[in-house]
């Protein structure tokens, strides 16, 4: 089988029906080279000492903006992120679920056109039992400011998921997979740890418009408003109900293995609204987490609501919103968006 790495992916137009611009191309090298060192640091585990939790200067567990405890490993993640990405002048900025406002590039480094946002390390309550975790990213073009070499501000990057010009993630898993977008369809890299390169492994990759799997955490069924109720109680009534299949159910609790198990056989992934913290909208966030996955499934034929409208649609209000999320196989996504009308 030819083996064609990352970077002839990005640069041999047959892969991509327009040009990737070389400012990008950096960008994509950059961030797999952090994911290629946060895969290393995973794969550890408890010989380096860093699993638990990150105890800030005081010593007791820090907590990431979004008051959740964090992981030493989101921090380190969080670091090789920012560390690779600063110098090459290809960001005007960074944002990251680990920081509470947009990352500057420093003075001493030249600035370029694009943002990153991230999220270093999803699913970290599963790093210290050894369950695959990831890195999920998004790229949006800065907006042209009035005066030149201005530090974005968050406003900037608060652009519905359509902007987006650029979307993957990264699992830690068996083997370290990269999933990229760049508007022409989905494609999965697996790292040869000998070479140190990412191969492409999974050209143009389709999500199957229907499903017999769900992806849903059920302890919260009790939460759920009722057309995610309705939708998941027909399908544990399988052939005895109106759906007239057996489904099949999955969680793993990491978003980026729900996912890409989604890429690889269909199936649909919720994470609804519920009136557990009625102050919350859903869990996940929309900029580093619901935006990125959108992209990618719609880019595989799949679909990505909120329940009530498409989250590539969304118009974001702040940079750690959180919003719900129903994604996968489209006859399904459609079917229990259908029930929110
Ligand atoms: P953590 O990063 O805090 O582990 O959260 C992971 C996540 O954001 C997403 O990857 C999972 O799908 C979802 O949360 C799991 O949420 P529950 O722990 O409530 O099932």
């Amino acid at each position: 089988m030819k083996r064609v790495t990352l970077t002839r992916f990005l640069i041999d137009e047959q892969y991509n029906r327009s040009a990737v611009p070389a400012d990008l191309r950096l960008l994509i090298e950059v961030v797999s080279r952090a994911i290629k060192a946060i895969s290393i640091n995973v794969g550890k585990g408890a010989l380096a000492g860093i699993l638990g939790e990150h105890a800030a200067a005081a010593g007791d567990a820090s907590v990431n903006v979004q008051g959740e405890a964090q992981k030493k490993l989101d921090v380190i993640a969080n670091e090789i992120l920012l560390e690779a990405n600063e110098w090459g002048g290809h960001l005007a900025a960074m944002a990251s679920e680990e920081m509470e406002g947009p990352h500057a590039i420093p003075h001493r480094y030249p600035k370029g056109e694009y943002l990153l946002l991230f999220d270093p390390l999803d699913g970290s309550s599963n790093i210290d039992v050894n369950v695959s975790v990831g890195t999920i990213f998004s790229v949006l073009k800065c907006p042209e400011g009035a005066e030149p070499n201005r530090q974005p501000t968050e406003k900037d990057f608060l652009q519905p998921g359509s902007k987006q010009l650029c979307a993957g993630f990264a699992v830690y898993g068996p083997s370290t997979l990269l999933v990229l977008t760049l508007g022409s369809g989905v494609h999965a890299f697996t790292l040869d740890r000998e070479l140190g390169s990412f191969v492409l492994t999974h050209e143009n990759i389709r999500i199957p418009e229907d499903t017999k799997e769900f992806a849903i955490n059920m302890s919260n069924m009790r939460f759920w408003e009722p057309p995610v109720k309705r939708y998941v109680e027909e399908m544990l009534a399988g052939k005895t109900g109106p759906l007239g299949k057996d489904y099949n159910m999955r969680w793993i609790a990491s978003m980026v293995a729900d996912v890409f198990r989604i890429l690889t056989r269909g199936g649909i992934f919720m994470y609804p609204r519920d009136n557990k913290d009625p102050s919350k909208p859903g869990r996940l966030r929309l900029m580093y987490e619901a935006n990125p996955m959108a992209m990618i499934v719609e880019q595989a034929g799949g679909a990505a609501t909120t329940g009530r409208e498409r989250i590539l649609d969304v118009q974001p209000t702040g940079l750690h919103q959180r919003v719900a999320v129903i994604l996968g196989s489209k006859n399904e996504v459609d079917r229990v968006t259908g029930y929110h009308s």
